[in-house]
């Protein structure tokens, strides 16, 4: 089954946000196997956009991440990376599709409000990254019956 590793990041925390987000995953289906609060540390966000080092916007996406909390979360299901990426829209807010998290809470490119891996290889380093293996709960849903075919 595909798993995803999401970001709900600082400006979603400060704006009493995560239970509107967290609300809009867990409703398409998708099941959380793993969450936690926590503070990124400047190390752990380099790391986690080092494809974007030397990019003018580096910086201050490394000073927003590590801003204040975020909520980090393991999603599994089918096709879950691209269900959850278009669950969340645009990574410009402005050209996010009505209805997805990025445009009905965001306007701004730097306050996009969610992360959202973007492929299976990206999505098992970041997950790496941020999850030890026993930290994520591999349980049985009783309403996959009723999600899942
Ligand atoms: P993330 O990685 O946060 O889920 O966003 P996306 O996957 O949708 O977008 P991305 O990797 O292209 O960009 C990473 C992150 O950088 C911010 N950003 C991006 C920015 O502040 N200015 C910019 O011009 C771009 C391209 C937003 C998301």
């Amino acid at each position: 089954m595909d798993r995803t590793l999401i970001i709900v990041k600082p400006d979603a925390v400060q704006r009493g946000l995560i239970g509107e987000i967290i609300a809009r995953f867990e409703g398409r289906g998708l099941k959380i196997v793993g969450m936690k609060l926590m503070q990124i540390d400047e190390a752990l966000a380099r790391r986690h956009y080092g494809v974007h080092e030397g990019k003018p916007f580096f910086e201050g996406l490394i000073r927003y991440i590590t801003s204040a909390p975020v909520v980090v979360m393991v999603l599994q299901g089918p096709g879950a990376i691209e269900a959850a990426r278009s669950t969340m829209g645009a990574t410009n807010p402005v050209q996010a599709a009505p209805g997805t998290i990025r445009a009905d809470y965001g306007l701004e490119i730097g306050r996009n409000l969610v992360h959202g891996s973007d492929g299976p290889e990206t999505a098992r380093k970041e997950i790496d990254l941020f999850f030890r293996e026993e930290e994520l709960v591999d349980w049985a849903r009783e309403a996959d019956r009723w999600i899942l075919e």
